[in-house]
């Protein structure tokens, strides 16, 4: 596997490339053009300058996590032609640069969603947190009459200029069930894999987060029956999954080892942390370690080692460590313990083949 480390950015991260370096295996950044509009096509002279950054620092920029799909393209709307375009001339350019892997989502407003981004551990950690009842209580319209100084969210997707436009995207999805929203992802994928087949880019869907309807937003990337539904829509080793352990593994019947053997040679990337689920649905982020968490990651890095995985690894969220001041589950400290525990659990399976 080659390990990997999420970077938004010299101005958008307090963590350096040269922090980064330091952690043991990594080989290459996750990142992104963070202060593109989604759906404009990103400048070449911008990609070409991460580039640059992270050659300076021997790392790669391999992943790209992520080019997110613009609204008009998951409501199938009319004017969903050029934004797909936008998205193929993209693809063109990362290409330009060796990007080898794209990740991407097709959650309608929303990318992951939680109700607390800094809930205390019983370690006196803190890590982000999906309260089952109070996510239930929320009114996501009454949230953008409320100044956005006073919003106590800073997830993606709450941005103060998409909360304003919150209620017409709403309205906006009324009608979106979620058999429109497989048509519409059929659209997408049927355009734009062919192009990532020509540039040798493999598109890799990350599942949802949480896996289930929230707000009565249709969400389809949740379970194994539906993975297997979306893989088939396009038959290309080019058309695959960011399987995401974290994700995935906050319903207690998404078994993540067993998905990783049966979609093994359709995962370009893997995204793997830990998560306490609890019975009644509500679920916190913990430390990578299978002890501390719902998610059995042992089995799942022993899956990936028995399928013979070669592809890109990132540990995903992290919990806020020794009062780091960092983006909510981006922090450095937790992402490199994981690090050490995914290599800890690799290498031992590597070593007892012998
Ligand atoms: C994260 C996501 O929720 C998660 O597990 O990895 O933020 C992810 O980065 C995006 O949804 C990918 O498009
Ligand atoms: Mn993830």
């Amino acid at each position: 596997m080659k390990m990997t480390f999420r970077w938004f950015g010299e101005t958008n991260d307090s963590i350096s490339l040269q922090h980064i370096k330091q952690i043991p295996g990594v080989e290459g950044i996750v990142w992104a053009l963070h202060d593109v509009p989604v759906g404009e096509e990103w400048p070449l002279e911008k990609i070409q300058e991460v580039k640059q950054q992270a050659d300076q620092s021997g790392l790669s920029i391999d992943v790209v996590e992520s080019v997110n799909v613009h609204e008009d393209i998951k409501l199938g709307l009319n004017t969903r032609d050029q934004y797909i375009e936008n998205y193929k001339q993209t693809i063109e350019k990362l290409a330009s640069v060796g990007v080898k892997v794209i990740c991407y989502n097709f959650m309608p407003v929303f990318d992951w969603f939680r109700s607390d981004l800094n809930e205390p551990l019983h370690d006196g950690s803190h890590a982000l947190f999906y309260d089952k009842a109070k996510v239930e209580d929320i009114n996501p319209l009454e949230i953008v009459r409320k100044n956005s100084d006073e919003l106590d969210f800073k997830m993606p997707g709450w941005e103060p200029e998409r909360l304003a436009d919150l209620a017409h995207l709403f309205e906006a999805y009324q009608d979106i069930k979620e058999e429109d929203l497989w048509e519409n992802l059929s659209y997408f994928l049927q355009e734009i894999i062919p192009v990532a087949e020509a540039h040798d880019i493999q598109m890799a869907i990350h599942p949802d987060d949480p896996p289930w309807s929230i707000f009565g937003l249709p969400r389809i990337i949740t379970n194994a029956e539906n993975i297997r539904r979306l893989l088939s829509i396009v038959d290309s080793s080019y058309h695959g999954i960011t399987l995401c352990s974290g994700s995935l593994g906050a319903n207690p019947l998404n078994h993540v080892g067993d998905m990783v053997r049966e979609f093994a040679d359709r995962i370009p990337f893997a995204h793997i942390r830990n998560v306490k689920v609890y019975e009644n649905g509500s679920f916190i982020e913990t430390s990578h370690r299978t002890e501390d968490g719902s998610v059995d990651i042992y089995d799942i890095v022993k899956a990936y080692h028995e399928a013979g995985f070669t592809g890109y690894v990132r540990p995903d969220h992290g919990r806020h460590l020794w009062d780091e001041v960092c983006r909510p589950g981006y922090g450095l400290y937790d992402r490199a313990l994981g690090i050490m525990y995914l290599w800890g659990i690799w290498d031992s399976l590597v070593r007892s083949e012998k």
